[in-house]
């Protein structure tokens, strides 16, 4: 039996003033743009709340999924970044709006999603240097492994990550690795509000 969660409903803020009340445990989703975030959340909710595209630069507001497993919590669809095509303007509109999610401080993970295919990109150092300055830990998620052979998997995985944190590697097409992905993320959310989750305001 796989465990479900329940969607609540959503909290769309294009403007930092439309950011929701720090009120539950925050897992963010975040990663190089068309890396496959919202698709990743569909299917973790196994329904299709968030859009998804192939092009790149979709999602353009931070969407907050209120979502109920054992408790409730928020994932979190940030937009991707590293998508030149986009105006110097929004791109430093999309910062502005990072910047004061990440200064709320309710988040208590962060999933990193990594193509699968390429590995970790000059954007994905460049993001893992902002994370290493956040307070919640990283899990690295990688996606669309679908597009890779099973028997790669494994050398490939060796030859991108040697890290002792846990990795995922996972495909929204296929299903593969999701249910595992949702297990850890509901013992996490549990673990969060047990000990060092955010406080009630
Ligand atoms: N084959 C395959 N394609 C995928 C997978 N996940 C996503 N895609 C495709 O990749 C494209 C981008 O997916 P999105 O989920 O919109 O990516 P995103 O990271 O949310 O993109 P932005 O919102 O633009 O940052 C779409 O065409 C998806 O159908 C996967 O696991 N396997
Ligand atoms: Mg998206």
């Amino acid at each position: 039996m796989s465990l479900r969660w329940q969607y609540e409903s959503v909290v769309t803020a294009f403007l930092e003033n439309q950011l929701p009340r720090r009120e539950l445990p925050e897992i963010t989703v975040l990663g190089r743009s068309n890396v496959g975030k919202s698709s990743l959340i569909n299917k973790l909710v196994g329904q299709k709340v968030a859009r998804s595209s192939g092009t790149p630069g979709k999602t353009r507001s931070i969407n907050f999924f209120r979502l109920k497993g054992k408790h409730p919590f928020y994932l979190v669809d940030l937009p991707g970044y590293g998508y030149s095509a986009v105006s110097q303007e929004t791109r430093q509109g999309w910062k502005r709006l990072v910047d004061a999610y990440a200064a709320r401080s309710a988040a208590v993970l962060h999933l990193h999603l990594v193509d699968f295919r390429h590995g970790f990109l000059k954007a994905d150092e460049q993001l893992r240097a902002w994370l290493a300055h956040q307070e919640a830990p990283t899990v690295t998620v990688f996606t669309k492994a679908d597009k890779i052979p099973r028997g790669k998997w494994k050398p490939l995985l060796a030859s991108y990550y040697s890290g002792k944190e846990p990795a995922f590697v996972t495909s929204a097409e296929s299903g593969v690795g999701v249910d595992e992905l949702r297990l850890f993320l509901e013992d996490y959310v549990d673990l969060s509000l047990a000990g060092n989750g955010p406080e009630e305001e």
